[in-house]
């Protein structure tokens, strides 16, 4: 499923996960739009590039499998993720297309006959005018429909989205809720809706949603008696909403949130009050079995590599991350830097507008409840120095803040001094690799010292504020071991970031340390391809998750840090 909790008692739902049909353009025998024929199956979430024959396949293909629908309601299909432009036919007609692999989405058809109809997914992992976010890369783009996929029937009215921002008012915790209520009938219709967590709850009363329309809902529970959500506590609840007809529920939507809350205080990143010291790592979504359908065993295995180096941040670099990856963050009481999908891509092509909006649009809608989610971020190392660069970072950074703003927000720069944007952000992010392609270890203290003068120098528009350390690290091949200082050793990876967390980790004014990256990541060809083994070697583990040198390097100057805190 979708996520790693059951979202409904009362709607019907079922997994579509499981062998769909399929078959890759370069095996169609036939040309119309949609295959007559498909030559094998394939594993639905998965990524094709598991498949022997088709590791490097980039391209179309269409999955296809049957599903019931039921007169009198909507048949609702729900996409965690499509890698990377996915179209749906249902009975041969296409009834939704969606743009890029990172996000969740879904396509709503009512009107359907009692019965089983045809799905055709088309996925689209090609390079070219359609994709601005998806381009040669320093990490893959996989294909396939990469993430679960869900069947549900929805009345007439439903709830599409339910959000709430947990805050403190006078020592006591209350929700600011907002309720989306769609209505795919041609008929304005009444339900009544309640929100409950627990014994506290808001009833809305009897509310009107005119045909084909939504509407949305705000309302406050307050004075609630629960426990904080925190790294060491990750206490989550449950906020049940519900809608009657005639005193008779008729759809229902169970989301899971955690208490706690976000600001910003001078040089200081607050949760729940207390300065955040965040260390971490950058983490793809990448596997040598899976390609980027990790299943969540392997999530999980994960996240236990992290906990047990001493880890309390991942960022999803660079792209909004699986919510079952999300959920197990909230559980396990991982802090998360999530962001919108850009990793130095050019504003100027013809689909960026509308694709950054909408990765940055759906990534807040769909994750807005995770308590783990503790920073918004988006365009990695794009162009912050030029004008245009910076019209384009502050109607995104605005964008972030109109669609939340309880978490503060930044972007991740490489442009040192030159960077014109750090103004707009609450963060200062940095990606800094003074160790590995400006020098060595040795360069990492003065750097830094440097960097922080020039930020919070008086005449600095961006002085002040809070400053993490987004991205730093070394490549290591594993196996690869030399006693004298050569790049590519174990050894060196070891010196980079030994010295690179002593200085970062207890600097007064860095407020995080995310090393990268957690694990060697498969990357494009283009001229990432120089790359040894087409792969971006920075793990702390390689792509097996097998630990090199290095591991026991950064457990014990991250373990020293939380010891010190
Ligand atoms: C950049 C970029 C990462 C990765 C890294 C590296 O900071 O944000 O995606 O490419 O450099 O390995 O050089």
């Amino acid at each position: 499923m979708i996520r790693l909790f059951p979202q409904h008692d009362v709607r019907m739902q079922e997994s579509l996960d499981g062998r769909w049909d399929f078959v890759p353009e370069c095996e169609r025998v036939d040309r119309g739009r949609l295959p007559g024929k498909y030559t094998r199956t394939i594993l639905v979430p998965s990524a094709w590039e598991s498949l022997p024959g088709l590791e490097n396949y980039r391209g179309r293909a269409w999955l296809r499998t049957e599903v019931p629908a039921i007169e009198g309601t909507a048949l609702r299909l729900v996409f965690g993720g499509v890698s990377h432009t996915g179209t749906v036919f249902i009975d041969g007609k296409k009834v939704g297309q969606h743009e890029d692999a990172f996000t969740p989405w879904d396509v709503v058809v009512p009107g359907l006959k009692t019965g089983i109809h045809e799905v055709v997914v088309e996925a689209d992992n090609s390079f070219g005018d359609h994709s601005a976010l998806h381009v040669e890369n320093d990490y893959y783009s996989y294909g396939g429909i990469t993430r679960p996929v869900e069947l549900q029937h929805v009345p007439a009215v439903y709830i599409d989205r339910v959000h709430a921002v947990p805050r403190r008012e006078r020592g006591k915790w209350q929700l600011d809720i907002s309720v989306r209520l769609k209505n795919w009938s041609k008929k304005s219709l009444k339900r009544q809706v309640v929100v409950m967590l627990g014994e506290s709850g808001a009833d809305f009363g009897n509310v009107t949603v005119a045909a084909g329309a939504e509407k949305v809902l705000r309302g406050v529970i307050k004075g609630l008696n629960v426990d904080a959500w925190d790294n060491a506590a990750p206490n989550l609840y449950y906020l049940e909403t519900m809608l009657f007809e005639n005193g008779e529920i008729v759809d229902d939507l169970v989301e899971r949130i955690g208490f706690r809350e976000m600001s910003i205080r001078g040089k200081k990143i607050l949760l729940n009050g207390e300065p955040l010291r965040l260390r971490g790592y950058n983490r793809h979504e990448d596997h040598p079995q899976f390609g980027n359908a990790l299943p969540v065993e392997a999530m999980t295995a994960d996240l236990e590599i992290m906990r047990d180096l001493g880890c309390n941040v991942v960022r999803t670099c660079h792209y909004p991350n699986d919510m079952r990856f999300l959920d197990l963050c909230d559980e396990l009481g991982m802090y998360v830097w999530e962001e919108s999908h850009a990793r130095a891509i050019k504003f100027d092509h013809p689909a960026f507008d509308r694709q950054i909006e909408a990765s940055t649009r759906e990534m807040v809608d769909w994750h807005f409840n995770f308590p783990s989610i503790v920073i918004w971020g988006c365009l990695n190392e794009c162009d912050s120095i030029s004008r245009a660069g910076r019209a384009v970072h502050r109607k995104v950074l605005q964008m972030l803040r109109d669609c939340d703003n309880s978490r503060p927000v930044t972007f991740a720069s490489n442009k040192g001094e030159q960077d014109a944007c750090l103004d707009l952000v609450d963060i200062v992010s940095w990606n800094r690799y003074d160790a590995w392609y400006r020098g060595g270890p040795q360069n990492v203290e003065p750097a830094i010292k440097e960097a922080l003068k020039w930020l919070h120098s008086k005449k600095n528009p961006a002085r002040g504020k809070p400053v993490i350390m987004s991205e730093f690290g070394a490549g290591a091949i594993y196996g690869t071991r030399q006693r004298q200082q050569a790049k590519w050793t174990e050894e060196y990876q070891c010196d980079c970031l030994d010295e690179s967390l002593r200085v970062y980790l207890k600097h007064p004014d860095i407020s995080g340390a995310i090393i990268w990256q957690f694990c060697d990541c498969r990357v494009t060809l283009g001229w990432w391809g120089s790359r040894p083994r087409t792969m971006n070697n920075k793990g702390t583990v390689d792509e097996y998750r097998r630990p090199k040198l290095a591991y026991d390097v950064v457990k014990r100057r991250m373990h020293e840090a939380a010891a010190a805190e």
